[in-house]
């Protein structure tokens, strides 16, 4: 079975390309969606990727991606949630408790920004994190999760 990779992203993310390019850089989500998808068509994973500005939105996402990894069709999850990093005990306890083995990813480096953007909800409960690599950090935290996928097969 052909298992999927949820890419998810947060908060004002669809603006990525517009503003700021700078600190993000110039593609747009639609571009990172492209790079998603030739990482996953490379590494023989499907990609379902997602962008939401609604914090209960990205919740029943990962409740989703996490019950698709447990019945075996899903390999991990990619979540950029944006400035809910910093703020939500909500996506946190979903990422527990929907047990998603998931990759924290920023786009920008965020230990070298403000102090409210060093502390995270996530990375405690994340398999790992990746974070300053620019928009080319997609396609290596979908290599990643490519990665545990094919350590978790038994031949
Ligand atoms: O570096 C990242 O990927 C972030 O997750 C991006 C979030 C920020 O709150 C985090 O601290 C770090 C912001 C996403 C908003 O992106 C925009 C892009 C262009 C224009 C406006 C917003």
């Amino acid at each position: 079975m052909t298992q999927t990779v949820y890419v998810l992203n947060g908060p004002n993310l669809n603006l990525l390309g517009s503003r700021e390019p700078g600190i993000y850089g110039a593609h747009t989500l639609d571009d990172v969606r492209q790079l998603c998808a030739q990482a996953c068509t490379r590494l023989g994973l499907k990609l379902d990727f997602r962008q939401s500005n609604h914090e209960g939105e990205l919740v029943g996402w990962l409740q989703e991606a996490g019950s698709a990894e447990a019945a075996g069709s899903a390999a991990g999850t990619v979540l950029n949630a944006a400035a809910y990093t910093h703020t939500s005990v909500a996506l946190r306890d979903a990422v527990k408790g929907a047990g998603v083995s998931l990759v924290e990813l920023h786009i920008s480096n965020v230990h070298a920004r403000e102090e409210f953007r060093q502390h995270s909800y996530l990375s405690p409960v994340a398999r790992g994190v990746m974070f300053g690599f620019g928009t080319a950090g997609y396609p290596l935290a979908i290599e990643a999760v490519a990665g545990w996928a094919r350590a978790k097969v038994v031949v």
